[in-house]
């Protein structure tokens, strides 16, 4: 396993548990230290339990990147990291490097699976030219190469990479046969096709999410205008058998969601471009969360520079520790420039994003002046207004980015309440 993050890692875990030999080896030495100490290195339910079971047993091990390992494999399954650099360009310079290892330690037979999101074509235009270069092989006949898109979510990893349907794109149909053959001991259903339709649906299907999403927060955003419920549209535009529009948001987060439309569209100009359009509505969404609280604080008569603001969340979604790319730290960090102290609480993710921490609800709304609410955990959605308006400052607002309390009962207990896509009441 090359890379040991948030794919290898419960990839690396659940091939040892079904009876593979399995190495994983990162870069990083805190990765390597954590898992052969049986410990996991990210807070991934049942992972832990995984890697010390498999650790245990002589299984699973981990160690730093070395040519040395390589040679001695079956299969190399890659998941290191593709990011875009600041210019949303791809940058697949991790995966180059990763396999310039793989290419020097094939050998006859070998199967090397690309688990790494890519932009379309790479495995036939860069992957297979490098592998073959540096190995003296052909690929689909001497060694085996295949596309295999992951499709899991920080939180339920174990079973949705079990599982959901796996798709493997074989470079051609030996590859995608003797691919499938090994990933059908882990995944549950195989979907066989070849590597350049697999690296399209994996990038689609988060482009299409990312879409959708970019729609609900239009929508929300029309909504504010004609002072009407987006939540309440929402809902009743998804009774339609064919709609089924998202949530909106204070934005959209995570490693996924935010690069992976730059990924499909790599390489390819378009008058009209829906993609790139969606991320852009998608990357407002927290400075409209910040526009926000300022004009409900100057509803309510508050001075931003005298005020003291409470966030609950920063990690990029529900229920996870997990904070990359989350929305949070673009509204955490901008209103912490307009006012007088920002606290935060989070019950799953440390990160604070320059707010003070507080280690509890209580702690972070006392003597607060507003409330922004910015991830939907499962411990924010019965929030108690009356106890919360009791220990805020007087003439408190709320700033409800997940819309996690209704409008009408924080109007009820004296609240000044701004949603994202709600009317003011
Ligand atoms: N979000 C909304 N509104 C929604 C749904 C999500 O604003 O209706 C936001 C979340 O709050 C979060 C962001 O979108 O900030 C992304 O969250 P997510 O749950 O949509 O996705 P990820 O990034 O955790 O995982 C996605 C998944 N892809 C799809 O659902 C199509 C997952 O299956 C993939 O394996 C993962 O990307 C990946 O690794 O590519």
């Amino acid at each position: 396993m090359v890379g040991a993050g948030y794919v290898g890692l419960p990839t690396a875990a659940l091939f040892a548990d079904a009876g593979f030999n399995v190495t994983a080896i990162d870069l990083q030495p805190s990765i390597v230290e954590s898992v052969n100490r049986c410990d996991s290195p990210i807070d991934e339910p049942g992972l832990k339990e995984l890697i010390c079971r498999n650790v245990l047993s002589g299984r699973l091990r981990a160690v730093l990147t070395c040519d040395a390992e390589l040679t001695r494999e079956d299969a190399i399954i890659v998941t290191v990291q593709t990011p875009v650099d600041e210019n949303n360009t791809p940058d697949i310079n991790f995966l180059m490097n990763a396999l310039d290892f793989v290419g020097n330690a094939l050998r006859e037979n070998s199967l090397v699976a690309i688990c790494s999101t890519v932009p379309p074509g790479t495995l036939s235009t860069k992957v297979k030219p490098l592998l073959e270069f540096k190995s003296d092989l052909t690929a689909d006949k001497d060694f085996f190469l295949a596309y295999v898109p992951e499709r899991i979510a920080p939180g339920k990893s174990l079973k949705e990479f079990v599982e959901s349907p796996r798709i493997v794109g074989g470079i051609g149909p030996n590859s995608t046969a003797v691919i499938g053959d090994l990933f059908s001991a882990v995944c549950s259903k195989m979907i066989r096709t070849d590597s350049a339709t697999a690296e399209i649906v994996k990038t689609a299907e988060n482009t299409f999410r990312d879409v959708n999403i970019a729609f609900a927060n239009q929508l929300a955003l029309i909504c504010e205008k004609h002072g009407t419920d987006v939540m309440n549209a929402i809902e009743l535009a998804n009774t339609h058998p064919r709609v089924n529009i998202h949530l909106p948001g204070p934005g959209v987060g995570g490693p996924c969601l935010v690069k992976d439309p730059y990924l499909l569209i790599h390489g390819i100009n378009f008058e009209n471009d829906v993609i790139t359009a969606a991320r852009a509505v998608n990357d407002s969404m927290p400075k409209h969360v910040v526009e926000l609280t300022l004009k409900g604080l100057s509803v309510a008569g508050k001075q931003p520079e005298k005020s003291r603001i409470a966030f609950l969340g920063t990690a990029y979604k529900a229920n996870v520790d997990d904070a990359r790319y989350s929305p949070s730290q673009q509204v955490i960090t901008e209103l912490t420039r307009h006012v007088a102290a920002t606290v935060v609480y989070d019950p799953y993710c440390p990160a604070t994003f320059g707010a003070k921490k507080a280690s509890c609800l209580t702690e972070a709304v006392q003597d607060a002046d507003c409330l922004v609410l910015l991830v939907d955990h499962a411990d924010f959605k019965k929030l108690d207004c009356a106890k919360i308006k009791s220990l805020m400052n007087p003439n408190p607002v709320i700033i409800d980015g997940k819309r996690l309390v209704a409008s009408q009962t924080a109007k009820e207990n004296g609240f000044t309440y701004f949603g994202v896509g709600c009317c003011p009441v």
